[in-house]
Parts: structure tokens; sequence; C-alpha cells
């Protein structure tokens, strides 16, 4: 019998390291011969790496808050049905760098209480959660150092400094609170090996 499909996520604050683990786990699923996705938010199709492009350069101010949750919401929903669907629904393991639960802190918090409105549209618009969450928690300024240490075209939420980052970080801790079903909490303050092997200890039990 083919082994079902598997959705992983990847979420804290900016430079917790999300995407190295991300590609280390990925590399570590493929190696026990495991057919992996791995894929990143905004973006990850063709349409939503377009809206990637929009809500990440440029002038931030050109977007109400309202029409930023929209786009992100779009950016989903298309890479949901072309990447994300198909791939679990062949049985891979999707591994995706920041999915909704970016949405419920970014959009949710950082510009006024919109979680209702991003909850509502979610609800309505993708339907679904990963089946395992992984937080990297960090220390904010740590954090912030590294994400600006590396110089890169996407700089719109790095601009916001560490008052967001730190209310990142506790929006983060209190989502894992909420749905402690899925959310596992991984210690990003540790170095790279180390997380690393928490995060394979963790995924090896979720998939037994
Ligand atoms: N966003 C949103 O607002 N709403 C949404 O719905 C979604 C996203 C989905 C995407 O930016 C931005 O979009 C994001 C939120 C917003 N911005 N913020 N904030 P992105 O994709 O360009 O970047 P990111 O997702 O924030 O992640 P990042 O900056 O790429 O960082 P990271 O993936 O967490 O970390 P990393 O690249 O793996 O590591 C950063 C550096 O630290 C790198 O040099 C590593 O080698 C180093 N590192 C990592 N771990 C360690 C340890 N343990 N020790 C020492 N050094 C380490």
């Amino acid at each position: 019998m083919s082994k079902p499909g598997l959705f992983i996520t990847f979420e804290g604050i900016d430079g917790s390291g999300k995407s190295t683990q991300a590609k280390r786990l990925a590399a570590h699923l493929q190696s026990q011969g495991r057919d992996v996705v791995l894929t990143r938010e905004p973006g990850g199709s063709t349409g939503a790496e377009e809206i990637r492009a929009l809500v990440l350069q440029g002038d931030p101010e050109r977007w109400s808050a309202e029409t930023e949750i929209l786009l992100f919401t779009a950016a989903r929903r298309d890479h949901l049905e072309r990447t994300i669907n198909p791939a679990l629904a062949a049985g891979k393991v999707v591994i995706c760098d920041r999915f909704a639960d970016s949405t419920r802190m970014y959009q949710g918090l950082s510009r006024g209480d919109l979680r209702p409105v991003v909850d509502t549209l979610h609800s309505l618009m993708i339907g679904r959660e990963p089946d395992l969450t992984l937080l990297i928690d960090m220390d904010p300024e740590l954090g912030l150092s590294r994400a600006l240490s590396r110089q890169t075209a996407d700089e719109r939420f790095e601009a916001f400094g560490a008052g967001l980052q730190a209310q990142m970080r506790r929006g983060f801790l209190d989502l894992a609170a909420e749905f402690p079903d899925r959310f596992r909490v991984i210690d990003g303050n540790q170095p790279l090996d180390q997380v690393t092997a928490d995060v394979l200890t963790t995924v090896q039990s979720a998939l037994s």
C-alpha cells in the first residue's frame, strides 16, 4: 500500500533558521526514500511567486492591511491548488517554509487586530491546516541580526525591526498553545546541528 502524504510546515520569526532546517529535513527524508516536495510561502507556484514580488518588494504602503491579507491568501490558494494538494494526493511529504500561521501573525497582528478577518478568509478559501508545524523559537534580537546579515530583495518585513520581531515571537508561542495537536516548539537558539537533531526527532515521532 502506498504511504499517505504528510504536510509539514516551518514557522517562526525572521532569521530563525526555518529555511535551513526545512532544507535539511527534506534531504534527510529523501535519503530515507520518501518523495519530498520542498516549498515556501509566499510563493511555491508560478502565480504565487508573482504575488510574492508584489507583497515583499516595492512600497508596502501601496497595499491596505485588508488588501495585503487578500494577496497573501490568493497566493496560498494558488500554491495549494497547484503544488501542495497534488503532491499530498500523490503520497509525497510536503515541507513548506511558512504557511497560514504566518498570515495569522504578520497580517493578523502587525497592523491592528485583523485575526478574525484572516481566519474568516482562511476557512473560506484555504480550509486546511498542516499535519505538523515546527515552530523554531528564538531570541528576537538574534533572529533580526541573522536576517539583516543577508542581502535580499525581499526586505519588506525585516524593516519592521526588533519590536515587531518580539511581538511575532510571543504571537507564535501563543499560536502553538492554541493548536497544541499540530505544533511542536523547537529551541532555535542552539547550534545548527542540534536544532536539526531536534527537528528530525520530532518529525520521526510524528511519522511513526
Ligand atoms: N509573510 C507574511 O507577512 N505573511 C504570510 O502569510 C507569509 C509570509 C507566508 C517572507 O520572507 C516574509 O513574508 C516574512 C513574513 C512574510 N518576513 N518576515 N519577517 P522570506 O521568505 O524572505 O524570509 P523569512 O521566511 O522571514 O525567513 P528568512 O529571513 O529566510 O530566515 P529563516 O528561513 O528563518 O532563516 P535561515 O535563512 O535558515 O537562516 C538565516 C541565517 O542564520 C543563515 O545565514 C543561517 O545560516 C543562519 N542560521 C540559521 N540557524 C542557525 C543556528 N542555529 N545557528 C547559527 N546560525 C544559524
